[in-house]
């Protein structure tokens, strides 16, 4: 059995982001790479950067809604982190040269009020522990060449998490039904689709419920205080020099992310 050496690959991932270049795919190197050891290194990603002086602003699920796993060609989600390094304002400024081939997508973001885990955790108990639930649009920002990966690949990658703008608007989770929440996605005037949150696999909440679940395989929760972005319900679009991306949610405002 072949002994994967995770430092390592989360090493190869981090020069690619510290040198904005694209890398081979980690699955075209490792013949069937396991999702436990894809997992491993995105730990040891992730603690790099806190290594070097980030903190964690939350967790996030990426390919949660068909739209995004029709895209990827990956069938299922997957879950990150959210360094604080990477969180933006409502309407901000992205500069794409500290980036290899950014997109941006519109997200469904909960603000955690309360700490959370659990293996059994279910939708309801997210909304009790959610102060608020807010717009976003995440810029991601494969590693990988081509913005082509498998699902372990992604996974190792953090899920192309590189930043995410958090709006300030929002409501309290009792204050709609989070599913009917609608999201106008437009790129320089453009529209480029419009969804709801019952894209997200049905419910937002059961998606962050879903992550509890993840997380608490190795005996982790959610945080107060941390953010969630829950996944994004479209597309995702290329983010360049000039490029003015829009999510116009019906209950959050609007979130706008200019390329610089
Ligand atoms: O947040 C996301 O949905 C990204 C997950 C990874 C897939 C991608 O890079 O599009
Ligand atoms: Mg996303």
């Amino acid at each position: 059995m072949t002994v994967i050496d995770h430092r390592h690959w989360a090493r190869y991932l981090q020069l690619a982001v510290d040198e904005r270049r694209e890398v081979q795919g980690i699955g075209a190197q490792i013949d069937g790479l396991p999702l436990d050891d894809a997992y491993a290194i995105q730990d040891a990603l992730v603690a790099e950067k806190m290594f070097a002086g980030d903190s964690l602003a939350g967790a996030k699920l990426g390919l949660t809604s068909k739209a995004k796993q029709e895209q990827m060609g990956v069938d299922e989600p997957a879950y990150g982190w959210v360094p604080a390094s990477s969180v933006l304002g409502a309407h901000a400024d992205v500069d794409v040269c500290e980036l290899i081939h950014p997109r941006v997508e519109p997200e469904f973001v909960f603000l955690i009020g309360d700490d959370l885990s659990g293996a059994d955790c279910t939708a309801d108990q997210v909304l009790d522990a959610t102060e608020r639930v807010v717009g976003g649009i995440e810029v991601i920002d494969s590693r990988y060449e081509a913005f082509k990966f498998t699902l372990p690949d992604v996974i190792a990658d953090n899920t192309s998490a590189a930043r995410a703008l958090i709006g300030d608007q929002g409501i309290a989770p009792g204050d709609a039904d989070l599913t009917t929440v609608e999201c106008t996605f437009s790129v320089d005037g453009e529209v480029k689709g419009t969804a709801t949150g019952a894209a997200l696999l049905g419910d937002p909440a059961e998606c962050v419920a879903m992550l509890v679940r993840h997380l608490a395989r190795k005996d982790r929760g959610l945080r107060a205080g941390w953010l969630v972005l829950a996944g994004a319900p479209l597309g995702a679009e290329p983010l360049g020099v000039g490029t003015v991306a829009t999510a116009s949610y019906s209950h959050f405002g609007d979130v706008v992310a200019r390329g610089v």
